[in-house]
């Protein structure tokens, strides 16, 4: 075995035969347990981390015997049974006083109608108590973790990972005691949803496989994020409910490494702060920006095909849609000197809150208060172009880049908010965006979209509205750039690019260029927004 721990095979461990494919750095694993053949989620991220680790010393697919060095052992609650083998299986009878029902899925709403089975939290024979995940779908619009509504036992799952799975079918059957009276005729629903519920499972640290002593609770994200900086989340003290390690845990251990600072013995809870006018007391644990893992090159050897699904295919639908609506374009340079020099204050001001301060909330408020004066721009229309609806509220769309692709959640209602409520709003939303646990009302709803490009760079974008919206600006990145004073000299300056698309049914240049001079002139002189603040 490979790594500093040696554990024989407990009764929740089982030994394996390892199917390994370098080219495609996908990994099979098969095993038997009680005679039951067995396949492993090879989507898992630590099964693709263990193909990379080993796509140098292997060329070809080939089978490696169970206790090979090369062979690990996976806790029994990661294995599914394959579909092929499930139909094998023989026919289970529920025992005395027990009945079998068919948990269906739930209607997730917004008109999601499938959904693809990310991963199962739960295998056949496992027990399952109300309320604990059952697996984790992605629809077009988010990811959700399915939590059971009843105590048992699950008998059959109905789907492999990679699957789609139907709204109304049968997810899985459970089954259940006679005497549970939470179990009626209307067992035909599936059951709701609770976002980002952790998953437990083995550890693999680079070059080091850990076989798990105890349980970790985390996301996937996080074991991601720990595989590629190669570190143990067994060292990461956890500071979410039971121990939970949150992805602010790990990036602020990161830091602490490389700062060669130690680790608190205890530390408090920092979840995320959505500080408000009556919660000013400082709290000193800062939230790390949320990064994505460094990206790794990818040589596929041979052409794959693979179906467009989730994130993507939500974009699919929505820019095919968009590319319908005759855009405008308009483009501007803004200077930032001032607001660069401000952010410094307010950025150490929400910090003290325990909010990460970027300039996005200043974008966002600035577009706010400039809706207001343009409310245009704040509408939607319907499908036909016949009516104009005006939106009272401005829920304010961020693009974010997040490791399932790009979403678009908003920050709702930013016309009632301070600036440093946005903040942390803004910082709520891309906590869960980074591991995917946006929920549907995150990213509905929204009235307007800024698309913050600059934070990775480039300088002018142009951008396509996202409907039934009808306007979308697109923010470049802040360079220091020589520009001339009043007074004729050449002077550094901070410049920033922004370029707004705007529907050209029923949105003219010249609205749409009032409105970005408002909203520039808010951000070159931020002191000028004071008056419209809420
Ligand atoms: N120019 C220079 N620096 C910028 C910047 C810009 N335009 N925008 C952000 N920064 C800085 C931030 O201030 C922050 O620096 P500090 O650590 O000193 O505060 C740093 O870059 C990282 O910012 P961030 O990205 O974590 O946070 P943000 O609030 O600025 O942006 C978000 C949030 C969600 C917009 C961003 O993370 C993101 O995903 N951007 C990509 C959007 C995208 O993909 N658009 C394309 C859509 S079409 O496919």
């Amino acid at each position: 075995m490979l790594g500093k721990s040696t554990h024989a095979p407990t009764p929740t461990h089982v030994p394996v035969h390892l199917i390994f494919n370098a080219t495609q750095r996908s990994c099979l694993i098969e095993a038997t347990w009680k005679s039951v053949p067995l396949i492993y989620n090879s989507a898992s991220p630590v099964m693709s981390y263990w193909a990379r680790q080993h796509s140098s010393c292997k060329r070809q697919t080939q089978v490696v015997p169970g206790w090979h060095p090369c062979s690990i052992c996976i806790p029994r609650s990661k294995w599914v049974l394959s579909r092929k083998h499930r139909a094998d299986r023989p026919f289970h009878t529920t025992a005395v006083g027990h009945r079998l029902v068919s948990f269906l899925l739930a209607d997730i709403g917004e008109g999601i109608k499938e959904v693809v089975i990310k991963e199962w939290f739960v295998s056949e024979g496992d027990t399952v108590a109300q309320f604990d995940s059952i697996c984790e779908v992605q629809s077009d619009k988010a990811s959700v973790t399915i939590t059971s509504r009843y105590d048992g036992v699950i008998r059959k799952l109905f789907y492999d990972v990679d699957d789609t799975a139907f709204v109304g079918k049968p997810l899985v059957d459970i089954e259940v005691s006679k005497e549970d009276d939470s179990v009626g005729a209307e067992v035909q629903e599936g059951e709701a949803i609770s976002v980002g519920r952790p998953v437990e499972g083995a550890v693999i640290e680079p070059g080091n496989f850990t076989l798990p002593t105890g349980k970790i609770l985390t996301t996937p994200a996080v074991r991601r994020i720990a595989m590629e900086y190669k570190i143990d989340l067994y060292d990461v003290q956890g500071t979410g409910k039971d121990g939970r390690i949150l992805k602010e845990d790990l990036l602020q251990y990161i830091e602490r490494k490389k700062s060669g600072v130690k680790a608190p013995v205890s530390s408090t809870p920092t979840s995320p702060t959505v500080a408000t006018r009556q919660t000013a007391a400082p709290t000193p644990a800062l939230q790390a920006p949320p990064t994505l893992p460094p990206s790794i090159p990818v040589f596929l050897g041979e052409d794959k095909d693979e179906t467009i699904t989730g994130f993507q295919k939500a974009m699919v639908r929505s820019m095919t849609h968009a590319m319908k609506i005759p855009h405008f374009g308009y483009c501007d340079e803004i200077d930032m000197t001032i607001l660069v020099n401000m952010r410094k204050e307010l950025k150490a001001m929400a910090q003290a809150h325990g909010v990460r301060f970027s300039y996005m909330p200043v974008f966002i408020k600035a577009a706010s208060i400039a809706l207001s004066h343009f409310p245009v721009l704040n509408s939607s229309v319907d499908e036909k172009c016949e009516n104009i609806k005006y939106k009272a509220s401005h829920n304010i769309g961020v693009a974010m880049d997040t490791s399932e692709g790009l979403i678009v959640p908003n920050v709702k209602g930013v016309q009632r908010l301070t600036l440093l409520e946005v903040a942390a709003e803004l910082n709520r939303l891309q906590e869960l965006g980074s591991r995917g646990a946006l929920k549907t009302q995150d990213i509905t709803g929204g009235t307007f979209t800024l698309s913050n490009i600059g934070s990775i760079g480039g300088t002018y974008a142009k951008a396509v509205i996202l409907p039934p919206e009808v306007a979308i600006g697109a923010i470049g990145k802040i360079q220091a750039l020589p520009r001339f004073d009043a007074a004729g000299n050449v002077t550094k300056a901070h410049i920033m690019q922004v370029s707004w698309s705007a529907d050209h049914r029923i949105i003219d240049g010249a609205t749409m260029a009032r409105f970005s001079n408002l909203w520039k002139s808010f951000l070159e002189n931020p002191a000028t927004m004071i008056m419209h603040l809420k």
